[in-house]
């Protein structure tokens, strides 16, 4: 039962793994010996998804499963969203990406966002798409160094501190992550024998 997983975010790979644990075998793009900067020019979620699990589909007919994520905040709109990745530029530079979302809800009292991930699965050549949500805050000063991106400044609700203060384990009790590949995992253990 081995499955791809169309990603170059390492983060995203501990994340998943520890979720999916010994149900599934799990092969990173760079385990299966593909190196591509896959491509995200769509201003859909969903789309961007679907973009990268097909191209990797594509690439070795065998199952895969790609995600894209957005941090989507109440008071701009849902700013930064598909953006989330270059929101201050090309760069990538998750520092700058969080200043400016920092200084955009500088004067904003609803500090309020969510994570919205968005999984895409290829299974026997048909798409399946699953979406899990965290809602939480935004704080005004970065707190905690693990995890990755804007974890530094959101508290997900029912929580009491960022998810960059958190271990795998704790983010994946709140996590957007999580709960998409909990439906990923269920879908899985339904088809027959594969
Ligand atoms: P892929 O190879 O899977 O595309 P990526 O890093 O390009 O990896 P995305 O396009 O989904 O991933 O970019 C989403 C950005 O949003 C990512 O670079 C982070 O800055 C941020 N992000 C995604 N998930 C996050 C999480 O769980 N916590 C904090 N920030 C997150």
């Amino acid at each position: 039962r081995t499955i791809i997983f169309a990603t170059n975010n390492d983060h995203k790979v501990a994340e998943i793994r520890k979720v999916i644990g010994e149900k599934f075998r799990v092969i990173t793009m760079k385990e299966a010996g593909i190196d591509i900067d896959i491509p995200e020019p769509h201003d859909t979620l969903e789309a961007n998804a679907t973009e990268k699990s097909t191209t990797i589909y594509q690439l070795t007919k065998l199952h895969c499963f790609s995600e894209d994520t957005g941090l989507e905040t109440a008071a701009l709109n849902g700013e930064p969203g598909v953006k989330s990745a270059r929101y201050a530029g090309e760069g990538r530079d998750f520092q700058a990406n969080i200043d400016k979302l920092l200084r955009k809800l500088q004067n904003k009292t609803d500090h309020t966002a969510r994570f919205r991930t968005v999984i895409s699965l290829i299974w026997n050549n048909t798409e399946y798409l699953f979406e899990g949500i965290c809602n939480g805050v935004i704080i005004r000063d970065q707190k905690g160094n693990k995890g990755f991106g804007y974890d530094p400044v959101f508290i997900p609700d029912g929580a009491d501190k960022t998810f960059a203060e958190m271990t795998i384990d704790e983010k994946n009790i709140y996590s957007h992550r999580r709960k998409a590949t909990d439906q990923l995992i269920a879908f899985l253990q339904k088809q027959p024998a594969w």
